[in-house]
């Protein structure tokens, strides 16, 4: 390994040196040559007469203070630091940036044609020399100057000037009223279909927005723009939260490292987070943009309006923001399947990274490289932490919170204990203890004991909190533990303790708790961390029986998945075991029955029939071991979708027939398109003429969702038509890389020896392109995530795939090569051959001389 990348702690934070009173930038873009002129009035803070800037990769073209050449500076690779300063000046720097050559996505970059930045979190540094830190706030004008050939020249705020200029440019001029800090700065130069529209706001302010697209992808863009001002109207409505700037703007590119930024006034977007059509986007796609559409709008209060005073305290925004997405979504679509979703991802992906070397707080205090820290923990289990404080407090004092944290803090950078402050003095709640969530590591478990009294009628439960092993604050935390107890009918007993009517959701602060529910007469079935009340591991044993229980009564449909995955993993215990003694794995019947039972009931919503029926994934079912039992488990998983398919063919035949969707969006439509996919999935597997004919039915419709669903089917059942059907879709698709990136995925996860050597010569596909970030996880992050047979090959075949893909990824685009490490982050939970095979890719990540820092950081975490 090159020289250690230093370590930043939260602990260090100093505030910063000086204020910005105002920047103004030039951009005379060039692909090569783009010269930045930055002017700006900047202010000691105390005494300084020093005045360090961060800066990455620029050539310094000319320096000027207060209008004179200024030669007193010294400069790194990554900062340049000016001395003997009077305490106000006017500071001109003039940079040159070549975003031709800038793969990494981050900073000033060109997508297809188009000029695009990506600044968040520090990439502002590599356009000029500034305090890019999201403390320094102010005010920017941005003027773009680029060829005629590229009418669009947009940044932030509001259009001040445009005009002709010599030689075929042009240019545009934008202010933004708003301070912000410089992550929230973007700058957009293309040729583009622009999709236009207004929302009127509450106050009755017009507010233009427009839509930047590719040419020719006019008609797939009107579902973001609708979700846009749904987004707008429920920010409203339940947040009380208008928009302020004159006009919104989304631009759709092509090469992005995530899903969209929400740049002020100027959202950058994946072109496949904003493109849909129902030929094209599956009904997942549509849920995904509405989502992420929101989420970014979301921002413009929480997280622009309001930020963060250092990067430790992303989740500030990023853990609000997410909470505040997946409430638009629940409210506007099913709360149930919502929180569904929510808890997959905790599950299988965060509840991963809390066991595994990344594992840190939701505000971590020791970071490298900051884009490594935009993760599943600060995100999702960041939106949890922000969800269990709804409950404690409720929608009208959490409101009250949200008010006040606005009123003390618009316009500030602050930190989480600011909004915790205005969360606790809004509603008179103390949060004292509850604030240990902000710092604890890893994911605490309850062990749930019960006993039931039939003399006392007594129903006694006792908890008991342990925090994870690697978790620094070992004291108990205080958890919100939502439990219903159903009778034998399935109805929800009142709960009493203390003679007294107690609501659903139990304060846990103390170690160990017993509750004593009294006036019970008979024993009851426990449904425990109801709508997944806290981000924890629950230890209960349930009896297959109470679980089948709760699947058929609990009140709320996320408890009734719950308890069926549970049934799952505990079939699955045996299920391991029987593989082990070389005996014939089995799928209880009862379990079977029980779902037979639902399919031809087919009451509520037929999306969470077909979630309810899905055999978990490799990845979650994996967490339930310490140690992975791959073969076992892959063996299991193909066992029970056999006994599934088997033991209710003529069931899932009639529900399959039976589910009739209009070709529509709406929910019912949707609902029934997933229900139909989750049974042809099934029916594949023992597919007789009827069932081909669905499937080419299906295939060759014009909905995604559903030529997706039957090529999956096939593929899964490895159906002699699936190869053709594949090569079908191919010669159709490939004029639209979006579409190609779900036949990639579904490519990767092809089984059979030669599926390594299949990937390699994708690599050649002439859609295929390793400088694209969709592409590369389409490809390889499908293989590595949903083809756990060939990805886990004892030969290590699969795991040295994705070491040559990282060795080439390091250099081409290091954000992404960081996020592509994910799976040998675990390499520790599998057994010895394989952790050595995964150990050795690792390895030789750390020999290379050039690794990034992002890589660095994990790379050695990882073997540490
Ligand atoms: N704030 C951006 C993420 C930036 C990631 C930088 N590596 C998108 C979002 O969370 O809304
Ligand atoms: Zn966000």
């Amino acid at each position: 390994m090159q020289t250690k990348p230093q370590a930043k702690y939260l602990k260090d934070y100093k505030a910063p040196s000086h204020q910005v009173e105002q920047l103004e930038l030039t951009f005379d873009l060039h692909p090569t040559q783009t010269m930045v002129t930055a002017k700006a009035k900047y202010l000691a803070l105390e005494a300084h007469n020093s005045l360090t800037l961060d800066g990455v990769d620029l050539k310094l073209v000319s320096l000027k203070v207060d209008g004179k050449a200024f030669d007193d500076y010294q400069s790194t690779s990554t900062t340049l630091t000016l001395s003997s300063l009077p305490n106000e000046f006017e500071l001109e720097i003039v940079t040159e940036i070549s975003p031709q050559t800038n793969t990494a996505l981050e900073g000033l970059y060109l997508s297809g044609g188009a000029y695009c930045t990506q600044c968040e979190a520090e990439g502002f540094r590599k356009i000029t020399y500034f305090l890019d830190r999201p403390d320094v706030l102010t005010v920017y004008t941005v003027t773009v100057i680029g060829d005629r050939a590229m009418p669009s020249l947009l940044s932030n705020g509001n259009k001040v000037a445009q005009g002709t200029l010599e030689g075929g440019r042009h240019y545009t001029t934008w202010h933004d009223p708003f301070k912000k800090p410089s992550y929230l700065f973007a700058l957009v130069a293309g040729d583009f279909d622009e999709l236009k529209d207004e929302f009127i706001t509450r106050s009755g302010r017009k507010v233009e927005l427009v839509l930047f697209v590719d040419k020719g992808n006019l008609s797939k863009a009107p579902h973001a723009m609708a979700s846009l001002k749904n987004a707008m109207k429920w920010d409203e409505e339940r947040f009380n939260l208008e928009y302020d700037l004159d006009i919104y703007m989304i631009v759709a590119v092509d090469f992005f490292n995530m899903g969209a930024m929400e740049n002020k006034g100027l959202n950058v977007f994946n072109s496949a987070c904003v493109l849909a059509n129902q030929q094209t986007a599956t009904d997942r796609d549509y849920h995904t943009i509405e989502s992420i559409v929101g989420h970014e709008y979301f921002h413009n209060w929480t997280g622009n309006r309001v930020t963060c005073r250092d990067w430790f305290q992303l989740s500030l925004k990023e853990g609000l923001t997410v909470f505040r997405d997946q409430e638009f979504s629940s409210d506007l679509g099913s709360r149930g399947l919502n929180r569904i979703d929510a808890v997959m991802a905790m599950r299988m992906h965060q509840f991963a990274e809390d066991a595994g070397p990344m594992a840190h707080p939701i505000r971590p205090n020791k970071v490298i490289e900051m884009n490594n820290f935009y993760t599943v923990t600060v995100y999702n289990k960041g939106a949890e932490v922000i969800r269990m404080m709804h409950t404690l407090l409720g929608e009208q004092n959490f409101q009250k919170g949200m008010q006040l944290y606005f009123e003390r803090h618009d316009g500030q950078a602050v930190t989480c204990d600011d909004f915790v402050a205005a969360m606790q003095d809004a509603s008179k709640i103390d949060l004292t203890q509850f604030k240990l969530w902000y710092e604890q590591v890893g994911t605490p478990s309850l062990k749930v004991v019960t006993s039931f009294d039939a003399e006392l009628s007594q129903y006694v439960c006792t908890i008991t909190q342990q925090n994870a092993k690697h978790d620094p604050i070992q004291s108990p935390l205080h958890i919100p533990f939502a439990i219903e107890l159903l009778d034998k009918e399935g109805q929800a007993l009142p709960l009493i303790v203390n003679g007294e009517r107690i609501s659903k959701v139990i304060n846990l602060t103390e170690e160990e708790q017993t509750i004593t529910f009294e006036q019970i007469n008979e024993c009851p079935v426990a449904v425990l961390l109801e709508d997944f009340s806290a981000p924890v591991i629950v230890n209960y044993d349930y009896q297959l029986g109470e679980l089948i229980h709760i699947i058929a009564h609990a009140s709320s449909d996320y408890a009734r998945w719950e308890a069926a995955q549970q049934a799952f993993t505990l079939q699955m215990r045996e299920a391991v075991s029987q593989f082990e003694q070389g005996q014939p794995i089995r799928l209880s019947y009862a379990l079977i029955e029980t779902f037979d039972k639902l399919l031809r009931e087919r009451k509520g919503d037929l999306a969470l029939l077909a979630e309810l029926i899905r055999v978990p994934s490799f990845d979650t079912l994996a967490t339930a071991f310490e140690q992975v039992p791959v073969e076992a488990l892959n063996e299991s998983i193909a066992e029970f979708e056999l006994a599934i398919a088997s033991g209710l063919r003529s069931t899932l035949k009639d529900t399959f027939t039976a589910c009739v969707e209009n070709g529509e969006l709406d929910h019912e439509a949707v609902s029934a398109r997933a229900l139909k996919n989750t049974c042809l999935y099934y029916l594949a597997k023992c597919a007789d003429e009827q069932v081909h004919e669905w499937l080419e039915s299906q295939r060759t419709s014009d909905n995604m969702t559903l030529v997706l669903g039957a090529l999956k089917a096939s593929l899964s059942a490895q159906l002699a038509s699936s190869s053709a059907a594949m090569n079908e879709f191919d010669s159709h698709w490939r004029h639209d890389l979006l579409v190609m990136d779900k036949w990639f995925a579904l490519q990767a996860t092809q089984k059979g020896d030669d599926a390594i050597k299949h990937i390699y010569d994708l690599y050649s596909h002439p859609c295929f392109d390793k400088g694209n970030p969709n592409r590369v996880r389409a490809l390889v992050g499908s293989f590595a995530r949903n083809n756990p047979e060939q990805f886990h090959r004892v030969d290590g075949k699969g795991y040295e795939l994705l070491g040559d893909l990282l060795v080439e990824l390091n250099a081409i685009n290091p954000q992404n090569a960081s996020r592509m490490i994910t799976p040998f982050m675990s390499w520790k939970r599998f057994d010895a051959k394989r952790q050595q095979l995964m150990k050795s890719q690792l390895q030789r990540l750390a020999a290379m001389s050039d690794l990034s820092d992002d890589l660095y950081e994990k790379v050695e975490k990882a073997l540490s």
